[in-house]
């Protein structure tokens, strides 16, 4: 993690593993409905770290709280976020919320769930109604690290050093496959 108001090369602000601290503007931020959606999506604040996107991880949820999931979404556009993440499990209404109050590109992430294995989060997320669109990823690991590569992809869109990075991310993992064996 950047110490705190150091400038990085794509935002205003600091990197932020976990919350963001006063004055920081981070330009993506991750959501999850629960202290328990953490251990997958760890995967995407790690896969922003490494490229070195300002960033903020937070706990809320659009059953328990509300009220603040629709502030501190309201208000993230004029902090300077670029992008909104946001996973759930079960009945994952997050990332439509989410996108009920922004029209930033919202990224849901669908937990997996001990009941149904997270087909229930899958479809509560990816079927919005027209006109609150929300891009949905996989469910669980391989959806939260693509979340946050995607918002990388999409904040490279006007930064090309950015997108260079993402070509030198493709390259390492494709020289790795190749170099696999086989015991
Ligand atoms: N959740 C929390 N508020 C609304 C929803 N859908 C989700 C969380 C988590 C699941 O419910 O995103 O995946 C279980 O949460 P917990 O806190 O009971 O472990």
């Amino acid at each position: 993690m950047t110490e705190q108001n150091q400038p990085l090369p794509y935002g205003r602000g600091s990197e932020s593993g976990r919350g963001a601290e006063g004055g920081t503007s981070p330009l993506v931020i991750v959501l999850m409905g629960s202290k328990s959606d953490w251990e997958v999506m760890r995967q995407a604040d790690e896969t922003l770290k490494e490229f070195g996107i300002p960033h903020e991880c937070r706990v809320l949820s659009a059953h328990r709280t509300p009220a603040e999931t629709a502030e501190y979404v309201a208000g993230a556009e004029a902090r300077g976020v670029e992008v909104v993440i946001a996973a759930a499990g079960g009945a994952a209404h997050l990332a439509g919320v989410c996108a009920a109050h922004t029209v930033l590109p919202v990224l849901g992430v669908p937990m997996e769930s001990a009941s149904l294995k997270g087909l229930d989060s899958l479809l509560s997320t990816v079927q919005m109604p027209a006109g609150i669109p929300v891009g949905t990823l996989a469910i669980g690991p391989a959806g939260a690290r693509n979340a946050a590569l995607l918002a990388v992809a999409i904040l490279g869109t006007g930064r090309p050093d950015l997108r260079e990075k993402l070509w030198q991310f493709r390259e390492r993992q494709k020289q790795k496959i190749l170099k696999e064996t086989l015991a």
